[in-house]
């Protein structure tokens, strides 16, 4: 592996090289090395990685189907997010709402950069609410609304006090705010809880409840998990973000446990309401069939219920059968493949779980936009070196609330779950699941991916459709983890069983050895046989 690496930084000027080396590094779970992360791209370099709109707009806020998710900004910044991440959603009956499927947008023009747009953001605002009668209203800032100054926090302030019945509230989420979609996650999470979490005290009933944090139903993975915790009998409050309602956030703070799926895109989340209402947090992960059962096995160990433990075992003698047939099916054909994962900030750790139960191997992994506790734990969060960058994303400065501070479980209660081995509070990351001498990259350059596959040439790829299909046109099937192509769900029993049988299908299909990747001899002669025709 270091001579891969060598091999990956060999051809950039010394500068660069010595920047990416610290990016790249070879794997020892047993003593976990440094990875450079969530620092600048290297100009020129290109990068995989979105904007601090796409994490907010997007990622958090574009899975909620009753905000009129208002993008403040020109046309293509709204266009380009329509429709284009597979969030699903299911609303309450043919009149429900979901304001999902349309796109809103001010549709800035020149005269509105010159002239500035607020008067415009505030027409839009009202012809929203005259057609929809929405419960909110949330806008967006694009970068051009940034560089100009339009102050979207002050029209949204006159518009939530002149329309009266619409909690309207802005996102400054300009895209060149931080260094990736990441910042635009922390920007989310800052202004839901600050203008949503904690509004409906309502008592809704139901036992065991939690919150399902960072679980974006793509593909309809939330329906999988839904399905899975109400036959448990554990009530699902609010769910951050997929397939959620505004009233599941107003009333989240009832919740007795919040459970994380991404840790890095809602992490923020989990401390605040941690720190003003006392639910603890716990990172969980239902990607995976022994990964499900273990995380909804914790789930009920924390509220240390004796017939919700037996509940959650039958709930998994009953799904795991299923499981184990396609296995059995499967396993033989898949096992000993080759994997590698650059995903996001979450996936590519937790995919690393289903290829382990088709016996394949990854060999290398890494984030696009991932910090450096989502690959080696969060013990490491204290010495993080806080730069310029990370300073531009507001902190919230938050304590317990005078009146609704409730915590869950006292100091005493939880050490004694975290001394039982439930690891509250804590995420170790994806390094220490990875074997020694696998190759971690974070934010992985377009060359860096072509030599890597060149150099390993895997079973499989998996990443996003920018590198689909040059990936695929190297005779390597690539599947995405973002928007699972056109599949899913992948998450629970059910999901892992999908998994399985696309993943055979992939890398057991013949199709891909037909195709001459360009390092190969046989197309090199080819092409010089052309030349002397
Ligand atoms: Fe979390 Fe996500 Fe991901 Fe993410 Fe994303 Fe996504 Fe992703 Mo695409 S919130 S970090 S910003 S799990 S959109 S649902 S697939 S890059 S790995
Ligand atoms: C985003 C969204 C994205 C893009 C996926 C891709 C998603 O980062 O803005 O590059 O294929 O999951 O839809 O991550």
């Amino acid at each position: 592996p270091s001579a891969v690496k060598e091999e990956l930084i060999k051809k950039y000027p010394p500068k660069v090289a010595k920047k990416r080396g610290k990016a790249i590094v070879v794997n020892d779970p047993a003593e976990i090395p440094q990875v450079q992360a969530n620092i600048r791209t290297i100009p020129g370099i290109i990068t995989q990685r979105g904007c601090s709109y796409a994490g907010c707009k997007g990622v958090v806020l574009g899975p909620t189907r009753d905000i009129v998710n208002l993008v403040h900004g020109p046309i293509g910044c709204s266009f380009y997010a329509w429709l284009t991440r597979r969030n699903q959603t299911r609303p309450d009956g043919p009149e429900g709402e979901n304001y999902m499927t349309y796109c809103f947008s001010t549709d800035m023009q020149e005269e509105h950069v010159v002239f500035g747009g607020e008067k415009k953001l505030k027409k839009a605002i009202q012809e929203a609410y005259d057609l929809f009668h929405p419960k909110a209203i949330g806008i967006f800032s694009t970068c051009p609304v940034g560089l100009i100054g339009d102050d979207i926090h002050a029209v949204a302030k006159e518009m939530r006090e002149k329309l009266g019945d619409c909690n309207i509230f802005g996102f400054s989420c300009e895209g060149y705010k931080g260094v990736s979609q990441s910042a635009g996650h922390h920007i989310a999470n800052n202004q839901v809880f600050k203008h949503v979490v904690g509004l409906d005290d309502t008592d809704k009933g139901g036992s065991f409840k939690i919150n399902m944090l960072g679980e974006y139903n793509i593909g309809g993975d939330a329906f999988e998990i839904e399905r899975l915790l109400d036959k448990c009998g554990i009530t699902l409050v609010a769910s951050f973000s997929g397939n959620s309602t505004i009233g599941q956030f107003e009333n989240s703070h009832t919740a007795d446990l919040n459970v994380i799926m991404c840790h890095r895109s809602i992490n923020y989340m989990a401390e605040m309401m941690e720190t003003k209402y006392g639910i603890p947090w716990m990172k969980v992960n239902f990607i995976g069939a022994e990964a499900t059962a273990k995380s909804l096995r914790r789930i009920a160990r924390y509220f240390e219920d004796d017939a919700l433990m037996a509940r959650v075992e039958e709930v998994i003698a009953e799904e795991m059968p299923a499981v184990s047939s396609v296995i059995e099916e499967i396993h033989p054909k898949t096992k000993g493949k080759l994997a590698m994962l650059f995903v996001g900030g979450s996936r590519a750790h937790h995919y690393q779980e289903l290829f382990m139960e088709l016996g394949m191997e990854t060999l290398s992994a890494g984030y696009e936009f991932g910090h450096r506790d989502d690959y080696e734990g969060r013990r490491v969060i204290p010495n993080i070196k806080v730069d310029a960058d990370s300073k531009n994303i507001e902190e919230l400065k938050i304590s317990a609330d005078p009146e609704k501070y409730k915590p869950r479980k006292t100091e005493e209660e939880l050490e004694k779950l975290k001394e039982a081995g439930l690891d509250i509070r804590d995420y170790d990351g994806m390094m220490p699941d990875m074997k020694k001498g696998s190759l971690v990259i974070d934010d992985i350059s377009h060359y860096e991916t072509e030599k890597l596959i060149e150099l390993y040439k895997p079973d499989i790829f998996c990443a996003g459709i920018k590198e689909k299909y040059v990936v695929q046109k190297m005779g390597v099937p690539l599947k995405q983890l973002h928007s699972y192509d056109y599949g899913g769900p992948y998450a629970g029993f059910t999901g892992a069983i999908n998994f399985y049988r696309d993943i055979d299908r992939m890398v057991n299909s013949r199709v891909w050895k037909l195709i001459q990747a360009p390092w190969e001899e046989t197309s090199i002669e080819l092409e010089a046989d052309y030349v002397t025709q």
